[in-house]
């Protein structure tokens, strides 16, 4: 196919209550999504949709929202609109001489994606192998002011259904809310923590304390190039080390699997520059043992169903943050992806199987870019 142009849709979706994590509160959700016009080989216009889902400001990771744009639009978008015959599978190969920026680039190799897969009539599902129709469903709980809070909201997800539950974390706000939940909610209940990388190695007696509680893990304790310091850490504590913000590749996954810096993997296609990478990496731990599920980034209905999709192979083995939309949105810029009963269902139609809703995208739109300029 050939990519003949691409428009970014900056969007602003409020969200429906704080979110609060070590290292930001987050009341809005500033994103865009790639709009990739194609012509196929049999001259079919066919149009595919990305979602970049890069933060407001640098503060998960190393990308931001305008950088991203203007990494965009000065080289990354002008290499694709080059490429004679352009495929999903060949766009990062195409991006290669571009340093980082993942997420950027995730946002176009979804793009082409969508439409190539529209193109052929598959969907995102059977395109990578799926083996599951529903995939469970786990939501992530913010920092409350005291752990009463926390139990009370922590209580709301679980009268809605969702199968596991997971707590951000800080220093000062840790062992107390994690104690309130337990002892609320039994000792049956699937539960784990995120600190955001908010630790240090001096925390490993705290972080010991919270083996206690039966977690199924730990997520992202320390920074996100201590890869050695945390295999140091897993030797200390017996919670499962989960790693997030440290994986931003197949050959990062590899070293922190080798160094016992992690037991379990949380995958984010943004993270590692798109869902194919995102496959490498569940291929690479289902062959070293090691569990993965899916991570989320506040998506909107069209980073939330090709999450589904993806975590619907056979090593997502455990629930990932693929909330309802409702979780974060009172609305959505495609039909709302459903949470019911502890599940959410994997698209089947063509591409990643949901449309984007024009007069919704008109009321949260920020502005445009379109490319070429
Ligand atoms: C995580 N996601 O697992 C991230 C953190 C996170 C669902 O906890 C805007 C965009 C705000 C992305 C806040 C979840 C965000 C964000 C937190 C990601 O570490
Ligand atoms: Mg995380």
């Amino acid at each position: 196919m050939r990519l003949t142009s691409l428009r970014l849709h900056l969007i602003e979706m409020p969200l429906r209550s704080p979110f609060t994590t070590s290292f930001a509160t987050t009341t809005v959700r500033s994103c865009y999504l790639v709009e990739a016009r194609t012509r196929t080989t049999d001259g079919r216009e066919v149009t595919g949709w990305g979602e970049c889902v890069a933060m407001e400001a640098p503060l998960y990771s190393p990308e931001h929202l305008s950088g991203a744009v203007e990494v965009t639009r000065r080289w990354l978008a002008p290499a694709l609109l080059a490429v004679e015959d352009l495929t999903a599978e060949t766009v990062a190969w195409h991006l290669r001489h571009v340093v980082g920026h993942p997420m950027a680039k995730a946002a176009l190799e979804m793009a082409v994606l969508d439409a190539q897969l529209r193109a052929r009539d598959v969907s995102f599902a059977d395109y990578l192998g799926a083996v599951r129709t529903s995939v469970p469903s786990g939501v992530s709980v913010g920092i409350q002011p005291s752990g009463e809070e926390t139990v009370r909201v922590v209580g709301e997800f679980l009268d809605q259904g969702y199968a596991r539950i997971k707590l951000k974390i800080q220093p000062g706000s840790d062992l107390g809310p994690v104690r309130a939940v337990r002892e609320a909610f039994g000792d049956d209940l699937p539960f784990q923590v995120d600190a955001n990388a908010a630790y240090t190695l001096a925390d490993v007696g705290l972080l010991r304390r919270l083996d206690e509680f039966d977690l199924l893990l730990i997520e992202q304790p320390l920074g996100e190039a201590d890869l050695r310091q945390h295999a140091e850490l897993a030797r200390q504590v017996r919670t499962p080390i989960c790693l997030d913000e440290s994986i931003v590749s197949a050959e990062v996954a590899a070293d922190a699997i080798a160094l016992g810096a992690t037991s379990v993997i949380n995958v984010k296609p943004g993270r590692v520059g798109g869902y194919l990478e995102a496959r490498r990496i569940h291929d690479l731990a289902r062959a070293n043992g090691i569990p993965v599920w899916c991570g989320g980034m506040l998506e909107t209905g069209v980073g939330r169903a090709a999450n589904a999709a993806l975590a619907a192979l056979p090593g997502f083995v455990l629930p990932g943050d693929i909330s309802g939309s409702d979780r974060f949105y009172t609305e959505d810029v495609t039909e709302p992806i459903v949470m019911r009963d502890g599940a959410v269902d994997v698209p089947t139609g063509p591409g990643f199987g949901v449309e984007v809703l024009p007069e919704r995208l008109e009321r949260f739109s920020t502005g445009t870019v379109d490319l070429p300029a």
